[in-house]
């Protein structure tokens, strides 16, 4: 048995977060590509990881799932990289703390956000996240007026909270802050950040998201619909036209919008909005990439 690094992952999933950590490692590793459905709930890849999910790495006869464990094993499995406090010192504090920290309240309480989910005030004290907004209060603590989150380097520990903020504010699930802006901006033009992003960019028209094939009929030019109460917002994929990244409800007059995840067409979307029962207005529009910001001419 060798000691090669086998990185199981998909373009469009958290495995952009362990491609992130690979590239940063910087040794050689290969890839296997696991498409959503069949191949990533078949047998071969439940003996990687029983959960169905990617990432996975296996590393010799070693295997870590959770892009979490995955960012800290590397991390110590290749101590020349530099991505890790030394094992006992006091900078391990803030390590673990921020990487555990991401990886449990900052994660359930950003799923929970996309959700629409909001824990009810008398529960707050037995969730571990309390509340959205504290989780992010904190997260602005503790990457405004520093450079990285442990001492004055650069660790595993910004790769993994780091991608949280920054697929966050892309996705809608984390608002966007001052702080955290200054913070992603810096960690994303790291070049194994960007090449880590130009590769899984690459792979992701052969490897289409189910529901969602690569060609998609162009939608019908389609007036807004109005209804009251909470919006859904559609949001359009320019690399998939005519399908939707999915719909999600924003209660209430704000600028923050969730998506679900759940691509469909246009019109799928509409009717899933229609059954969710209540009355919605749907803004169709695109998203742009440049301002990472859903775009519609439709005022709110
Ligand atoms: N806690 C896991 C979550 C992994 C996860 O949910 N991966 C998604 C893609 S981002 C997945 O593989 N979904 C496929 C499925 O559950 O069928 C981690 O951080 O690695």
């Amino acid at each position: 048995m060798t000691d090669e690094l086998v990185f199981y992952t998909h373009p469009m999933s958290r495995g952009r977060i362990a491609r992130w950590m690979l590239e940063e490692v910087g040794h050689p590793y290969r890839t296997e590509i696991v498409d959503y459905g069949p191949a990533m709930k078949g047998p071969a890849y439940l003996a990687v990881n029983p959960m169905g999910k990617v990432p996975a790495l296996r590393h010799g006869e070693a295997t870590v799932t959770e892009s979490a464990a995955i960012c800290a094993y590397l991390a110590d499995a290749f101590p020349e990289a530099g991505l890790a406090p030394a094992a006992g010192s006091h900078l391990r504090a803030p390590y673990y703390r921020w990487l555990f920290f991401a990886a449990g309240p900052v994660e359930a309480a950003a799923s929970n956000r996309m959700l629409g989910f909001i824990v009810p005030a008398e529960r707050e004290p037995m969730i571990g996240y309390g509340r959205y907004e504290l989780v992010l209060d904190t997260l602005e603590t503790a990457v405004s007026g520093r450079e990285y989150l442990v001492g004055d380097r650069f660790s595993a520990a910004d790769v993994y909270l780091g991608s949280h903020l920054g697929f966050g504010m892309q996705f809608g699930t984390i608002e966007k802050r001052p702080a955290f802006e200054t913070y992603w901006r810096r960690l994303a033009a790291r070049p194994a950040a960007v090449r880590a992003r130009e590769i899984d960019e690459a792979l992701v028209a052969a490897h289409p998201v189910p529901g969602r094939p690569a060609a998609a009929p162009a939608p019908a030019a389609e007036e807004p619909r109005r209804f009251s109460g909470p919006r859904a917002v559609l949001q359009s994929d320019p690399r998939y036209p005519g399908w939707v990244r999915g719909w999600g409800v924003v209660h209430g007059v704000s600028p923050n919008w969730t998506t679900a995840g759940v691509y469909a067409t246009r019109d799928e979307a509409l009717e899933a909005a229609r059954k969710a029962g209540k009355d919605y207005e749907v803004r169709w529009g695109s998203y742009d990439e440049r301002r990472k910001q859903f775009v519609s001419g439709d005022p709110v």
